[in-house]
């Protein structure tokens, strides 16, 4: 099985509404790994430099104040395909646009509070685990694995 991971958050709206069990709940029955996970006030800088591709845009100040106001639960979250299917279980962007069924388009309503980040792809992930994970993520296999994966 390929070890790909995914860089995984509950923003401060998903944080304060309680819905931190929700949403850790799906990804492990869906059956991926759970390798890191922090609650943790988000610096200033280390919002900027997550969003750093989007910092041109107009919205940029706002997303950085909304992820700079509360905690957030970081994650880390492992197994085959995790990446993209875990952007396709958050939905879409734009929660309005978003089917039922996915995180946001059962918990969200506006683009400005959207619950969760999920990396857009592999590379992303590396990035962005790297960037929230400096001190490394755990080390386990789950006893469930040989019972998700043939
Ligand atoms: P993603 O979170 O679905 O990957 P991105 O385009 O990477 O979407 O944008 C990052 C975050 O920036 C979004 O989740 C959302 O919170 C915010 N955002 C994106 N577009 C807009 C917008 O047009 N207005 C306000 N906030 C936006
Ligand atoms: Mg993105």
């Amino acid at each position: 099985m390929a070890t790909e991971q995914s860089y995984i958050m509950i923003k401060p709206d998903g944080v304060q509404r309680g819905l931190v069990g929700e949403v850790i709940k799906r990804f492990e029955q869906r059956g991926y790994t759970l390798k890191g996970l922090k609650l943790m006030n988000v610096p200033k800088d280390l919002a900027e430099k997550h969003y750093q591709d989007l910092s041109a845009r107009p919205f940029f100040p706002a997303l950085v104040d909304y992820i700079c106001s509360g905690p957030v639960v970081a994650m880390v979250w492992e197994g085959k395909g995790v990446v993209a299917t875990g952007r396709k279980m958050i939905g879409a962007t734009n929660p309005l646009a978003s089917e039922p069924g996915t995180i946001r388009g059962d918990f969200a309503i506006e683009v400005g509070r959207n619950v969760i980040h999920g990396s857009d792809s592999v590379e992303s992930a590396q990035r962005e685990i790297s960037l929230w994970f400096p001190e490394g993520v755990a080390e386990w296999t789950p006893a469930a694995k040989p019972w998700i994966y043939e």
